[in-house]
């Protein structure tokens, strides 16, 4: 049983070490016209990214690559919010009319989890 712990959290670790290069990409595309793609994963009870900080520009679009065991609905806390929906399998779901400074949190209720916060400028 120690045994299957230790070997959760080396994987968990290697996740978030993955995670955050994949987040360093693009550091500079933020104030461009280009939509800001994101891939996002779900998969059981867990989603990638989980919580991460995202910079984007007031106004630019957000895509989302969404890969899905299942269907189900992201919620985007803006201002009105948005519900946006997915299938299972590979979609693209694009959040816009993001134009307020501030942070908007991106969530997943059939999770319970937050996927990312949008940092917008
Ligand atoms: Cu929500």
């Amino acid at each position: 049983m120690r045994r299957t712990l230790a070997a959760a959290a080396v994987v968990l670790a290697t996740l978030t070490l993955t995670t955050a290069c994949g987040d360093s990409d693009s550091p500079s595309d933020a104030g461009s016209s280009d939509p800001k793609v994101i891939t996002v994963t779900f998969d059981g009870d867990a989603v990638t990214p989980s919580g991460e900080r995202v910079e984007v520009a007031s106004g630019q679009d957000i895509e989302l690559d969404v890969t899905a065991d299942k269907a189900g609905e992201i919620h985007v806390h803006s201002s009105p919010e948005q519900e946006l929906e997915y299938e299972a399998g590979e979609s693209t779901v694009t959040i816009t009319g993001i134009d307020q400074p501030g942070t908007v949190d991106v969530e997943s209720h059939t999770l319970d989890k937050v996927i990312v916060q949008l940092e917008v400028r």
